[in-house]
């Protein structure tokens, strides 16, 4: 009988020595007419581990290019930079949301109507990749009580 234990408890610690993760809250992308080359998405990313996790790239089979943008105030003026890396310690998280930081999606592979959905992929450094459901809208999907509704985002192991 002893032995049938221990090959339960080494099944047990299954999880991967890096569990850097971060996930994606109440995003969405802002409606742009169908001629649009760009258009913005909006949200926030959390992290919910233990760990430091960093956001090395973002993609989205529904655009060319997916960049993650900043609005600074420059002599006066509001320019939008790019954010190469987001580095987010565990609890942390960075919001993105219209006049501030936000998604930036270049080149839509098609129009994009509301009440579509657009998946994108966010990849951490430590090689995790992150999926997540953005529903074309005029603003997070809020429900009652900030329900998630059934857009959770979903991991894919590599
Ligand atoms: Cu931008």
């Amino acid at each position: 009988m002893r032995r049938l234990l221990l090959p339960v408890l080494l099944a047990l610690p299954a999880l991967p020595a890096v569990a850097c993760e971060l996930k994606l809250e109440d995003a969405w992308i802002r409606p742009a007419p169908p001629t649009a080359k760009v258009v913005a998405g909006f949200g926030r990313i959390v992290n919910p581990g233990t760990v430091d996790a960093e956001l090395a790239s973002l993609a989205s089979p529904a655009f060319g290019r997916v960049e993650l943008h900043e609005m600074k105030t420059v002599d006066g003026v509001m320019q939008m930079r790019r954010i190469d890396r987001v580095k987010l310690g565990p609890g942390e998280s960075i919001e993105l949301a219209p006049g501030g930081n936000h998604f930036m999606l270049f080149d839509p592979v098609a129009p994009l109507a509301e009440g579509d959905t657009v998946e994108l992929t966010m990849t951490l450094a430590c090689d995790t990749e992150i999926t997540a459901s953005l529903p074309v809208a005029k603003g997070p999907m809020a429900g009652p009580a900030g329900t998630h509704g059934g857009d959770a985002p979903h991991r894919h192991h590599l």
